[in-house]
């Protein structure tokens, strides 16, 4: 019976090293969609964490970012930024919070926690990983879990987040393949 078992040490030290795709794993509610775009890069994975782990400069890559002010906190888990974004966009602001940076793993993940955009709960999570075919070579992970707007469907609310996070994603590879020449 399942009240018996106990794993032992020997049981936990068998488990497999935590798998970062476990960042990766959303719970999504019924009225929420996920996604992630994946995306190499040829540039080691430290010039490309160079850039992404800098949570007051997401301007640094992302392109629809015209400014970014840090309201509360010292750059770690906890820090408050006011996102302005381009014209033309559906929105011009975005407060987020910095939710995970993790310099080992290279995980950083942060939430939307105001704003004048319909993106309600959104969180994403970034993850680096060395990819085969030599030191200089990176693949990006990036997934979300966001609110379906009302009167939007799953779809359109993922082919509307994932266009912005695939042009961030491959902004941040033309920047760190740069750095990398
Ligand atoms: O910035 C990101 O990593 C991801 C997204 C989806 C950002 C979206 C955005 O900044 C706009 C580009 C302005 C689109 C926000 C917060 C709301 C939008 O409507």
């Amino acid at each position: 019976p399942p009240h018996l078992y106990r794993p032992s040490s020997t049981t936990t030290a068998a488990l497999p090293p935590d798998p970062v795709s476990r960042y990766h794993t959303h719970p999504v509610g019924t009225h929420q969609c996920c996604s992630a775009v994946i995306q190499p890069i040829t540039a080691p994975v430290s010039t490309v964490w160079s850039v992404v782990r800098r949570f007051d400069t997401p301007q640094a890559y992302k392109n629809f970012v015209k400014s970014c002010d840090v309201l509360i906190g010292d750059g770690d888990v906890g820090t408050l930024r006011e996102v302005r974004v381009i014209s033309g966009m559906p929105a011009a602001r975005s407060t987020e919070r910095l939710e995970i940076l993790d310099e080992e793993r290279h995980v950083l993940s942060f939430s939307m926690v105001g704003g004048d955009h319909r993106l309600s709960n959104y969180r994403s999570v970034t993850t680096l990983h060395s990819a085969p075919g030599g030191t200089d070579r990176t693949v990006v992970v990036e997934s979300y879990v966001v609110d379906i707007p009302p009167g939007n469907t799953r779809e359109d609310t993922c082919v509307f987040v994932d266009t912005i996070v695939k042009c961030n994603l491959q902004s941040l590879a033309k920047i760190a393949e740069s750095l990398a020449r």
